[in-house]
């Protein structure tokens, strides 16, 4: 599976309303997890199949699911799904 962490500060709002920026947040993340329970596996299979034939021109698109990242969710997202497990 491939793995990674992303750190990044971003502003946010507190109850009050009132604008601060936290420490730094990290993100862990793996591809072809797409409901983040930290493995891969048929509720993964079952979401990218719902994705199936998406393009990036459609607006349900959501790029998580372009593993390939060539603009279409199709078989190639699929087998790197699988290539991951
Ligand atoms: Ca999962
Ligand atoms: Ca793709």
């Amino acid at each position: 599976m491939i793995e990674g962490t992303l750190s990044y500060k971003y502003p946010l709002k507190d109850v009050m309303h009132r604008i601060y920026t936290p420490n730094i947040t990290t993100l862990h993340f793996s591809l072809g997890d797409f409901n983040h329970n930290g493995h891969i596996d048929s509720e993964d299979y079952r979401l990218i199949q719902g994705q199936f034939g998406n393009t990036d021109s459609d607006e349900s698109w959501n790029p998580e699911y372009d593993i390939f990242q060539d603009g279409t969710i199709d078989v190639k997202d699929l087998w790197y799904m699988v290539k991951q497990q």
